[in-house]
């Protein structure tokens, strides 16, 4: 090739060779007229296209070649990228590149770093931020919980600060070889971004990289995919992911290639996804009209309950809050209660007996989370209308995890949101056994909003729950009846 004063323009050297830590097989030999020898550019290219070397050949006054710098890239375990060797003159470069190619992919492979749990991804998380430091950290905390639900081995995770995010590809150049590099070194084979990646980004990121690229969008959907269980949530969560992907099959084919298998690819239940745009379309038709089907018997059990006037209790709260843990203490039920975030997808519905034919519904529904997904928001919206129906809403919070603050507003957002800021509601610290007493203490001493009765209990020991049903009684059969006629625990708590 024959570049200008400034810049010589590669061709596109087609895909990369497979395996994590192979180079593509081509080495860039450069002569330049002027002396500088090596520049950043030069060593841009040789980590982001993967080149086994690139090299310059000084070019002396009387037009003959002189000295010679190669630089080629470092393995694992080493601090930096590159590694340049200088040679004076090109006479004297005897090089075995193939064997010292082979060598270095050797390295790359054998690195501790390589060794893989059997069957997993390996991820790097990226967060970016034009903001607050700390948010971002949070960020890639909640993202690391997200990888780790979805089944993906966490590799490494990297937080840039931008004054401004690059509109192309989010993080900067300079960032995203670094990547390149780190995915080599680490064995990394997807890249998951704390943020929801425009189409073009998506597609600007999975070129560059050759990686595959999830945003945290995907993730989250994926995550629904593997937990969705009756037949609303599995068409809901479809619905979704068809929604969040439709905008970017038209755009991307060769980018989401790569993203129809393993992570970030799986349908709800043996369902395939469907990725052919048009067929997409209808897909998504049906979807609809089999959920607005769904949603109107759904309607017709709610008014039948409606009439019959039993009080409802909707348990609510960020994912992984013990929502269904409280509701299986409750009513002595069991309802899948794991340390995974969004384990639970389909809401559940228990009755509670009390003395004098009192009885309430206890309803356990999805979780949220921060930024909760437009498209999923959407596809979950009978399920969240369900939520008009409480009388009392229990916002359950995980008092032992240090992001508590946050999850509080951003629950009451969604509330607010979904127009349920009125709704009586009762804040339920949870996990007291879990948590430093002198933190609950400052939390139970905090503001909560205006007339939010709050209490602090632990799902798993019990500890606090009498007190918590006395308050349940209190705020629905009203102040000093209930009281009077409460009976020992174990009469009153029954499942239906
Ligand atoms: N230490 C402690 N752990 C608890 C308590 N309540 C729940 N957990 C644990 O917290 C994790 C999440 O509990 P779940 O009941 O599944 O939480 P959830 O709010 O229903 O979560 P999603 O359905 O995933 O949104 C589980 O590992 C529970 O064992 C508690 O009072 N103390
Ligand atoms: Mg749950």
């Amino acid at each position: 090739m024959v570049g200008d004063a400034h810049r010589v323009f590669l061709p596109d050297l087609g895909p990369r060779r497979a395996g994590a830590a192979r180079f593509r097989g081509v080495r860039l030999l450069l002569t330049s007229l002027r002396p500088e020898g090596l520049t950043e550019d030069d060593l841009t290219d040789l980590a982001l296209l993967q080149l086994d070397a690139v090299a310059t050949v000084q070019v002396l006054d009387d037009g003959l070649p002189g000295g010679l710098q190669v630089a080629t890239l470092l393995p694992p375990g080493t601090d930096a990228i590159h590694r340049i060797e200088t040679i004076p003159s090109v006479h004297q470069w005897d090089e075995d590149w193939a064997a010292s190619i082979a060598d270095l992919e050797a390295q790359f492979a054998r690195a501790p770093q390589l060794q893989r749990v059997e069957g997993c991804e390996r991820a790097i998380l990226v967060a970016v931020t034009t903001g607050d430091a700390e948010d971002a950290r949070r960020g890639l905390r909640e993202l690391g919980r997200l990888a780790d639900t979805a089944g993906l081995e966490v590799a490494d995770r990297v937080l840039q600060r931008r004054r401004k995010l690059d509109g192309r590809t989010v993080v900067g150049q300079g960032k995203l070889q670094d990547l390149i590099v780190r995915s080599m070194h680490l064995g990394v084979e997807v890249l998951i971004f704390d943020r929801e990646l425009s189409p073009s980004q998506l597609r600007n990121i999975a070129q560059t990289t050759e990686l595959k690229v999830l945003d945290r969008t995907q993730l989250i959907l994926d995550i629904f995919a593997q937990h969705a269980k009756t037949r609303e949530g599995k068409l809901q969560v479809e619905l979704a992911q068809l929604r969040y992907r439709m905008p970017r099959l038209a755009i991307m084919p060769t980018a989401m290639s790569r993203l129809t298998g393993g992570i970030g690819g799986r349908g709800p239940g043996e369902t395939k996804l469907e990725i052919n745009r048009r067929r997409a379309q209808e897909r998504v038709t049906r979807l609809e009209r089999q959920l607005r089907q769904l949603s109107r018997s759904r309607t017709t059990r709610r008014s039948r309950r409606e009439r019959s006037g039993i009080p409802v209790v909707s348990i609510v709260g960020y994912t992984n809050a013990g929502k269904s843990t409280l509701l299986n203490r409750m009513t002595r039920s069991e309802v899948i209660a794991e340390d995974q975030l969004f384990a639970t997808l389909d809401p559940t519905t228990r009755r509670m007996r009390f003395p004098e034919q009192r009885e309430l519904v206890l309803t356990d529904t999805v979780g949220f989370i921060e930024d909760l997904p437009k498209t999923l928001v959407a596809a979950f919206k009978s399920t969240l209308e369900e939520l008009e129906e409480a009388d009392l809403l229990l916002h359950v919070l995980d008092a032992s995890d240090p992001d508590v603050a946050h999850h509080l507003d951003a629950v009451q957002g969604v509330l607010a949101e979904l127009g349920l800021e009125h709704t009586p509601q009762i804040l339920v610290w949870n996990k007291a056994d879990a948590t430093d007493p002198v933190v609950l203490r400052e939390l139970l001493q905090g503001p909560t909003g205006p007339a939010i009765d709050h209490i602090a209990v632990s799902a798993i020991s019990g500890e606090g729950l009498d007190a918590l049903v006395d308050r349940i009684e209190r705020q629905l059969f009203r102040r000093g009846a209930a009281q009077a006629h409460r009976q020992a625990d174990s009469d009153r708590v029954e499942s239906a």
